[in-house]
């Protein structure tokens, strides 16, 4: 995959050079690219941003440094797949919802471009022009607002890069994380088994196999059940055992049919 950010502060996306991502880069995983969108300015003060036509509080970015910086990302051969079409991200608080099924989708695309907007966001026409060589996607975090995209940037990438085939050395570990089915993770325990009057759960150290995945469902139901309700009213009942139904039942949910 490749991925490409503009952005007016580069040195936001240095810690894409570390850990699992860093990692990923080194062994030509991923090839990622970091854009100063002023590079792409021609006026004597490499100015980005204008006032709001129809007036209002803060900056708005201008339209034309953009229309430079995606040109010429867009213009860059993407190896092994010259015929795609490169998905625009746009982070913003006004986008659709980031998740883990988004993070799987975007994790089978050959070229994702993320433009990182500041200010009061970048001038609409940009994103109805990106359209013509793009797929483009306004991407949001979550309802809270941030300064600007760039640490939404670090997270997504993350999420994504870390879904690449060969990224994680061991794929099982995907398998049973939080979100992967709709429910959040179990709790995990190590060595010692007793530490400061706290054991760790009976059956944990029973080496039932059974019963210790039936216990770890059984704290994916209740936990989630706690935190994220809404994410129980989302499960889809196929994915339901009846021991898991019972579980729920004894919570005081009834599981829609
Ligand atoms: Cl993706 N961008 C910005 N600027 N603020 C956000 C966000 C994104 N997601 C939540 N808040």
């Amino acid at each position: 995959m490749r991925i490409d950010v503009v952005t007016i502060f580069p040195e936001y996306l240095a810690p894409l050079e570390l850990s699992l991502i860093g990692k990923a880069r080194q062994d030509g995983l991923l090839s990622l690219a970091v854009h100063d969108l002023r590079e792409f300015t021609t006026d004597r003060h490499r100015t980005v941003d204008d006032t709001p036509y129809g007036g209002g509080a803060g900056m708005v970015m201008k339209p034309e440094p953009w229309a430079q910086a995606l040109e010429s990302v867009a213009a860059q051969p993407v190896h092994g797949n010259s015929e795609s079409v490169p998905t625009l991200i746009v982070p913003s608080p006004a986008g659709e919802v980031f998740n883990q099924e988004l993070a799987y989708e975007l994790a089978t695309e050959d070229h994702l471009v993320f433009a990182c907007g500041r200010y009061e966001g970048i001038d609409e026409r940009v994103l109805q022009w990106s359209a013509e060589r793009f797929r483009v996607r306004p991407v949001s975090l979550g309802d809270y607002v941030l300064n600007g995209g760039e640490v939404a940037v670090l997270a997504m990438v993350e999420a994504v890069g870390r879904l690449l085939p060969g990224v994680i050395g061991n794929p099982e570990s995907l398998v049973e994380e939080s979100h992967s089915d709709g429910l959040l993770e179990y709790p995990v325990y190590t060595k010692p088994s007793s530490w400061r009057d706290r054991n760790v759960p009976e059956t944990l150290l029973s080496g039932n196999h059974a019963k210790i995945a039936r216990f770890r469902r059984d704290e994916q139901l209740r936990r989630t059940t706690e935190r994220r309700p809404d994410l129980i009213r989302g499960l889809n009942m196929a994915s339901l055992n009846t021991a898991d139904i019972a579980l729920l039942n004894s919570l005081g949910i009834a599981p829609n049919q």
